[in-house]
């Protein structure tokens, strides 16, 4: 994947390089402001300096090699999960089995587990193979990795469309939020074309997301610290930024409630830090819950490998996961949540 650099005078000039050069498949990684050079320079004038590439797609081969290559990779993973559970067999000095580790008799089980997946839900994913197969442990490992890939699949829920061009996002404070807004707004204005305008409105603390100001600047989306103060197009996008909320914080969450009430038709988006652990979200949302939540954005997972976790969020709220958000680049790694992401960031060899 070649990363090319752009550097225009505006953000929708950089956009008109990069669909030239690139063509409509570009990614956009990085944006940033840097200073002019040369004699523009001296005057303080600055520029826009954007990454972006094209992601690589797979070389179509012969069907004998894709075939191979398939059952290489079966093999690498189920020699990968075979030794994860040698590992586990070997219990470190003073460590206990709690009384449930023998409850399940397929293999499949414990990889579930150790892929982030919390050992209720592994055990119904287990249930729900044994009642497919009608009968214990008579499987291979991939037969049952297979499987409960499907039992998963099955039990995606996906977001709704979007109805509202007003984006709010909610969430505890540091959950990634104004980082989530301006990767999601970056995409839409760079890539999409569309145009956007945000609302810095402070809550019951005050809205200190500075870095959401310059990054509108560059962009050269309009940004207002207060909602009387602007009329959106019918077409145009608004991202509402605001201050996090504690779950303790009683005071702070009726008055987040009222805020919405107030700013009304919209999609509420509940941010939330992957890299928790899965009963910490789930309490977070249960804490948002008596708020319109239409969907999550899970941020932070370049700090963990176990994907599966996000499974807790399916299996364990009535929310879908709009949008998955890994690293402090913006708009850098933004994607579209789904099932098969999911699966196959849970389950790919490290
Ligand atoms: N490693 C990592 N850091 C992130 C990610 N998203 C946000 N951050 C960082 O986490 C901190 C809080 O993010 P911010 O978007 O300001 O959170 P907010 O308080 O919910 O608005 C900032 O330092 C961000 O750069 C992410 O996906 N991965
Ligand atoms: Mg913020």
């Amino acid at each position: 994947m070649q990363v090319k650099t752009f550097i225009a005078s505006s953000a929708a000039q950089a956009v008109a390089q990069i669909r030239e050069t690139l063509g409509p498949e570009a990614v956009v990684l990085n944006i940033r402001r840097v200073r002019a050079k040369g004699i523009s320079g001296l005057f303080q004038r600055t520029n826009v300096e954007v990454l972006a590439c094209v992601p690589k797609t797979a070389e179509p081969k012969p069907t004998n090699d894709a075939v191979l290559d398939h059952l290489r990779e079966e093999l690498a993973s189920i020699k990968e999960i075979m030794l994860t559970l040698v590992q586990r067999e070997a219990s470190p000095p003073g460590f206990v089995n709690g009384p449930d580790d023998s409850a399940s008799d397929l293999r499949i089980s414990p990889i579930l587990e150790e892929s982030g997946l919390l050992r209720l839900y592994a055990h119904q994913i287990v249930d729900q193979i044994k009642a497919i197969n009608g009968r214990v442990a008579s499987s291979s490992v991939s037969e049952e990795l297979s499987l409960a890939q499907r039992i998963l699949t099955d039990c995606w829920k996906s977001p709704r469309p979007i109805q509202a061009n007003t984006h709010i996002f909610v969430g505890p404070p540091g959950s990634g939020k104004t980082t989530a807004l301006c990767k999601w707004m970056t995409n839409a204005v760079l890539l999409e074309n569309r145009q956007a305008c945000v609302w810095r409105l402070d809550g019951l603390s005050a809205n200190t997301s500075e870095a959401l100001s310059v990054h509108c600047e560059i962009l050269g989306v309009p940004i207002h610290r207060c909602p009387a103060s602007m009329k959106t197009a019918a077409s145009e996008m608004l991202f509402v930024d605001l201050p996090g909320v504690n779950t303790s914080d009683e005071t702070g969450l009726v008055h987040l409630q009222h805020m919405l009430a107030e700013i009304g038709e919209a999609e509420v988006h509940l941010v939330l830090n992957g890299s928790y652990e899965s009963s910490v979200q789930l309490a977070q949302v249960r804490s948002f819950s008596r708020l319109p939540i239409n969907d999550l954005i899970v941020t932070h997972l370049d700090e963990d490998t176990r994907w599966g976790k996000l499974w807790n969020l399916v299996l364990g709220t009535n929310y879908a996961l709009r949008a998955l958000s890994a690293g402090q680049n913006i708009p850098g790694d933004f994607r579209t949540a789904s099932a098969a992401e999911l699966l196959r960031a849970q389950f790919a060899r490290k």
